[in-house]
């Protein structure tokens, strides 16, 4: 920083660099200090200007979250909407290079503490934790029938799996996997009172117990279950067996039944058998009566939780006939009516909540409580609603949107002249979801809605024979649905949340009080380490812990040596207070990396196995000197 003639240059000497690093890292990520709080409201930026073109100007914000499930990626991941700006990751059911999620010690207890038994003994080969997910259904908790901002509940297809995350760091803090069951597909929270429940559906027909005694006849033997996870603890409060299987559910608005389709009523273990009949069905279940079963000892204890029979004949129960194989269930903002999708069938199928009550009360037959079946075209698969008393369903096979009104639908099916579809939409291509603002809430506000289109075929450059999907934003605002904008996808966004920003209030920077490190705050205590101020070697026999803080751009432990073979916990607390300045800790040639945020500590624990000089380094930009924000690990080589 000297110039030619060895004076100081305007720069500053190094001494002052990581003199006043705080600052510099402040200058460094143009940003100001923050008070050590929720810090959302400080900085609002300029809204976009409301106008429905999905245009959002530089420097401008988006007007709603939206949260897409990452698929087969196994993630969920954040959306500006309508500038459909992809603005960050959450990984869930697999390993994060970048977070270092599933390498962390704090993260490895989220995803390990939900297991059951087999599944830890097959994960030992994964280094302990499974690598994939299968991620379709985000959906946030509910109160009083409208989004609350608290969590977001994710399930697994893949392994099983319900998952939650932390809507104030938009990190997962739960991961259970659900017993009895295979392939948990359709989730949906209790919207009334609050979540509550969240309920999730067990798609595949497999042998209860599924242990290998009994694998054949599946009309006798298999079954699927549909299960109920208390929200608030991720504890799993009931299940309950059914006929047939299980493919999407839904909730009412009164918090007194959820709903569940059935493509497979057959109990067909292939394509022929599983779409055989003309008719399969929803299940209606009623909670109240469930819940006195459970009290009762109405069940049967399997894996520790309270099955209830729910089969044809029970009275917690009831089997609606749906044609034809159908898949989406999604009950209308307006709290009466639930829409079955037929997938096979050009129909889809609607009901009235209001005449449930009898129903159960042996008053209705099953289709009485039926109120519409329009013909839409074909492939209905999910539908979405604007508040308005229209609903928008997606047609696969035809490609299309298909925008109807309900009330009409009504009508037709009473037998009037009347026709309820309103306009057709030409989307691209075979869209499987699609979603609108709010609209799964009774705030329901029908200013856009997203088709999650599972092909995208000519819509942008080749880039191999694997494409992106396409999630195309409509505008719904007006008498006709527009076609806003292509968004290419990787896979695959089976669903998304669309939230308006007000009802999601992250933090700006962590709490030091967070229970996510709490097992590093009990070590620490152990260890008479301050975690905010440590600069600590710790040899415990072949234990060595390492407690450190990173501040921009260094770390307070410059260099650590350890024995070959040692088991090293590195601990490195981000004490800077300001937004967006992350620190990471990676580990040359051990497979280690952590992100550590503001006034977050991270922790992860190895093997010294490799002897010599080992590098590590912050991959955070976060600093002029980020590049020298580093230091060694000495492996002392064993005596041979
Ligand atoms: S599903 S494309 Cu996994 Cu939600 Cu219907
Ligand atoms: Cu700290 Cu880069």
């Amino acid at each position: 920083m000297t110039d030619e003639k060895g004076k100081e240059s305007t720069g500053l000497s190094r001494r002052q660099w990581l003199g006043s690093a705080a600052l510099s890292g402040a200058m460094v990520a143009g940003a100001t200090q923050l008070p050590h709080a929720l810090a959302a409201d400080a900085k609002k930026g300029k809204e976009s200007k409301g106008k429905q073109d999905g245009i959002v100007e530089p420097g401008e914000l988006d007007d709603y979250y939206a949260f897409n499930s990452g698929g087969q990626s196994g993630e969920i991941r954040i959306l500006g909407l309508p500038s459909m700006r992809e603005l960050m990751r959450i990984p869930i059911f697999h390993i994060d290079s970048a977070t270092g999620w599933g390498l962390t010690n704090e993260s490895r207890k989220i995803m390990t503490e939900g297991m059951s038994p087999a599944s830890r003994e097959f994960a030992k080969r994964f280094g302990g934790v499974l690598p994939n997910g299968d991620a379709h259904h985000p959906h946030m908790s509910f109160t009083n029938g409208t989004y609350d901002g608290r969590y977001i509940y994710i399930n697994d297809k893949a392994n099983t799996r319900v998952a939650r995350v932390r809507c104030d760091v938009m990190k997962c803090d739960k991961i259970i996997e659900i017993p009895n069951a295979d392939g948990i597909h359709g989730l949906r929270p209790q919207r009334y009172p609050k979540t509550g429940y969240v309920f999730c559906n067990g798609e595949h027909i497999v042998p209860l117990p599924n242990d290998g005694t009994v694998m054949d006849d599946p009309q006798k033997n298999f079954w699927a279950i549909f299960t109920a996870i208390n929200g608030d603890t991720m504890e799993i409060a009931w299940q309950v067996l059914v006929d047939g299987n299980l493919d999407n559910c839904d909730a009412d608005y009164q918090g007194k039944y959820a709903f569940s389709t059935c493509y497979n009523s057959e109990k067909g273990l292939n394509v022929t058998d599983m779409s055989a009949n003309e008719q399969d069905w929803a299940v209606v279940f009623n909670l109240k009566l469930i819940e006195e079963a459970v009290k009762k000892g109405d069940f049967k204890k399997m894996n520790g939780v309270p099955v209830i029979d729910g089969r044809h004949g029970s009275k917690y129960t009831r089997y609606i006939p749906v044609p034809n194989s159908p898949h989406g269930c999604n009950a209308a903002p307006d709290g009466i009516h639930v829409v079955f999708n037929g997938k096979l069938s050009p129909t889809v199928t609607v009901i009235d909540v209001r005449k449930l009550d009898d129903l159960f009360a042996g008053k209705l037959k099953e289709r009485d409580v039926v109120v519409a079946e329009p013909k839409l075209g074909l492939g209905p698969l999910h539908t979405a609603f604007d508040g308005r008393g229209n609903a928008y369903t997606t047609l696969f096979i035809d490609s299309q949107i298909c925008k109807w009104n309900i009330d009409k639908a009504k009508r037709a099916y009473k037998g009037e002249k009347v026709d309820p579809i309103l306009q057709k939409l030409d989307v691209h291509y075979q869209p499987g979801h699609n979603h609108t603002t709010m609209g799964e809430t009774k705030e329901a506000d029908g200013k856009w809605l997203v088709s999650l289109n599972k092909f995208s075929k000519d819509r942008f450059l080749n880039v191999g024979p694997l494409k992106p999907e396409n999630d195309q934003l409509i505008d719904i605002s007006g008498d006709k649905m527009r076609l806003v904008h292509d968004g290419p996808s990787f896979a695959e966004p089976h669903d998304m949340l669309l939230v308006r920003r007000d009802v999601v209030r992250p933090r700006q920077i962590w709490d030091r009080n967070d229970p996510w490190w709490e097992e590093a705050r009990q070590m620490a205590k152990k260890d008479g380490v301050d975690l905010d101020s440590a600069s600590n070697v710790i040899r415990d026999g072949n234990k060595v812990r390492v407690y450190m803080t990173a501040v921009a751009p260094v770390f307070s432990v410059p260099n650590f040596e350890v024995n070959q073979g040692d088991e090293v916990t590195v601990y490195v607390t981000n004490v800077e207070q300001i937004e967006d300045l992350t620190h990471g800790f990676t580990l040359s040639g051990y497979g280690i990396a952590m992100e550590i945020g503001p006034q977050q500590t991270s922790s992860i624990t190895f093997v010294a196995s490799r002897p010599g000089v080992h590098w590590y380094y912050c991959q955070w930009f976060c600093h002029a000197l980020h590049m020298e924000m580093s230091g060694q690990m000495y492996v002392k080589a064993k005596k041979a």
